[in-house]
């Protein structure tokens, strides 16, 4: 068979991606109020805090240090920033709002004006340079204030909150921004309900209940945030945003086929199809009949769910994971973010996430046949240690080979007919991980002079890969 040439669309979004509270520092800047992120510690620690998150939301500087502090300072440096990020030829970059920036304790009725003028700033530098903002308007945090007094998105009185939030920032910036996303990979509080929830979860007994709940508030919060925007923004589009693994059966054992299955409904469509169908899937009436769930849903809540489903589907892909049933401790792959057992067919990144560009193509035809709707890959990258040369280069090739891979699978699945809006790499620059809080797993094409223990100049340097990727993007990803 002849290889054919593939072909991006006109207009297709190349771009990069990040988030604020991995990013921008000035943590107590311009009346910003504390967030989630701002008490997790950077390090080993941070790990077991996301996934066991029994602590007590003080700051503890004389025990850990905090990362998002500082982050890279993109707070005082997006100007340099986004100049980069324009002489790569970005036409989107994608970016978060901090809602404590806006509303620095969560439930005030005015918005805090130092914040809002802030990403003012920052959209109009971008604009300047063509370049359009992606927002995601809830990435990982929520004022800590919300944690603490209500219990996170536990409480109904959050979709209230997040509703004068979302009306504020659609009010304020619908001339300047046209893509928005309600909350970032939104069923990974599946497996780590403290990220996007806020639930500080301590036994295996108050996971089931308060975490669904939690979801519908946050549902019902995201379907108003689609619905104001399409009345307050007409042209502009908000999406889902998921963080997507194509789950793999381990062997041909019907019994591991359909474990696998099961894993994929719940973690893979479980959100996205409350969100992209409008209507909770038939198969998680099972899951919570068996965990006892029962959800109190007040009169309205499914038809305005039903009635405000998403424009797009913007989604994380990063690694597959494959499962079986019966699995030992042994079995089970080191890194990957949700488990799974180890795929003998895939090469792993320096923090154990398994490589797989090919799984990228079989998530775009899954959400695809599935939704048919628009996808826009919103991140994927590799993490890894980059070495700066003696005369200050850094040769990032290996970033280079995985990317290229990537692109390679995303014009596979668009000659397969999928419907893909655009790329935007993670972390195009460098800063911190949200999973272990620290500088040294990088993603960026542009280097970051910051260090795990907080040292560094901030000194920013073009990679190789940024090269590359100006390429990529100049010749619409013609050349790789
Ligand atoms: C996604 C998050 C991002 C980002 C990325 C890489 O799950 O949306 O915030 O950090 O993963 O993860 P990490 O930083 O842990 O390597």
């Amino acid at each position: 068979m002849n290889e054919l040439k593939k072909q991006f669309p006109e207009g297709f979004l190349w771009g990069g991606a990040t988030a604020a509270n991995q990013l921008e520092g000035g943590h107590l800047e311009g009346g910003k109020g504390l967030n989630t992120p701002d008490v997790l510690p950077g390090g080993k620690v941070r790990l077991k805090v996301l996934k066991d998150p029994g602590f007590d939301f003080e700051l503890h500087p004389e025990k850990y240090t905090y990362p998002n502090h500082e982050a890279i300072d993109f707070y005082h440096r997006y100007k340099e920033d986004i100049a980069l990020f324009a002489e790569m030829g970005f036409k989107v970059f994608r970016l978060s709002i901090a809602w404590s920036r806006i509303f620095p304790k969560g439930d005030e009725l005015v918005p805090n004006e130092e914040g809002l003028a802030f990403y003012d700033r920052v959209f109009d530098e971008l604009l300047k340079y063509n370049i359009e903002p992606v927002v995601t308007i809830s990435h990982y945090e929520l004022p800590i204030h919300l944690v603490k007094e209500y219990g996170g998105w536990r409480s109904r009185e959050l979709v209230t909150f997040f509703e004068r939030y979302v009306t504020t920032l659609f009010n304020r910036y619908k001339n300047k921004v046209k893509y928005w996303m309600t909350f970032n990979e939104i069923n990974s509080s599946l497996h780590m309900p403290i990220l996007g929830l806020g639930l500080a979860i301590q036994t295996e007994e108050d996971y089931y209940q308060p975490t669904f709940q939690a979801y519908h508030h946050q549902f019902v919060a995201s379907a108003r945030a689609v619905q104001l925007c399409h009345e307050m923004i007409p042209g502009a589009q908000i999406g889902c945003m998921i963080v997507y693994i194509p789950t793999y059966a381990g062997d041909c054992n019907p019994e591991n086929v359909l474990y696998a299955l099961k894993e994929e409904q719940l973690f893979n469509y479980f959100c996205g199809d409350v969100q992209v169908r409008g209507e909770y899937p038939t198969f998680i009436k099972r899951y919570w009949k068996e965990h006892g769930i029962k959800l109190e849903i007040q009169e309205g809540d499914l038809e305005l769910i039903k009635e405000n489903t998403v424009d797009y589907i913007a989604f994380s892909y990063y690694m597959s994971r494959t499962e079986k049933k019966d699995k030992t401790d042994k079995d089970v792959v080191s890194g990957n973010i949700i488990g799974g057992i180890k795929n003998p067919f895939l090469k792993e990144s320096e923090w154990g996430w398994e490589i797989d560009p090919i799984g990228l193509q079989i998530s775009l035809n899954q959400l695809y046949d599935r939704y048919q709707k628009p996808l826009f890959i919103v991140e994927n990258g590799l993490g890894a240690i980059d070495k700066v040369e003696a005369d200050g280069s850094i040769h990032d090739d290996y970033r280079i080979d995985y990317l290229r891979e990537h692109i390679k699978a995303i014009g596979e699945a668009i000659e397969d007919g999928v419907e893909v809006m655009g790329y935007t790499p993670w972390g195009c620059i460098d800063l911190i991980s949200a999973s272990t809080g620290e500088m040294s797993k990088r993603y960026g094409f542009i280097y970051v002079d910051k260090h795990d223990d907080g040292s560094g100049t901030l000194e920013r340097k073009k990679k190789q890969s940024f090269f590359w990727y100006k390429n990529v993007i100049a010749t619409n990803g013609e050349e790789l």
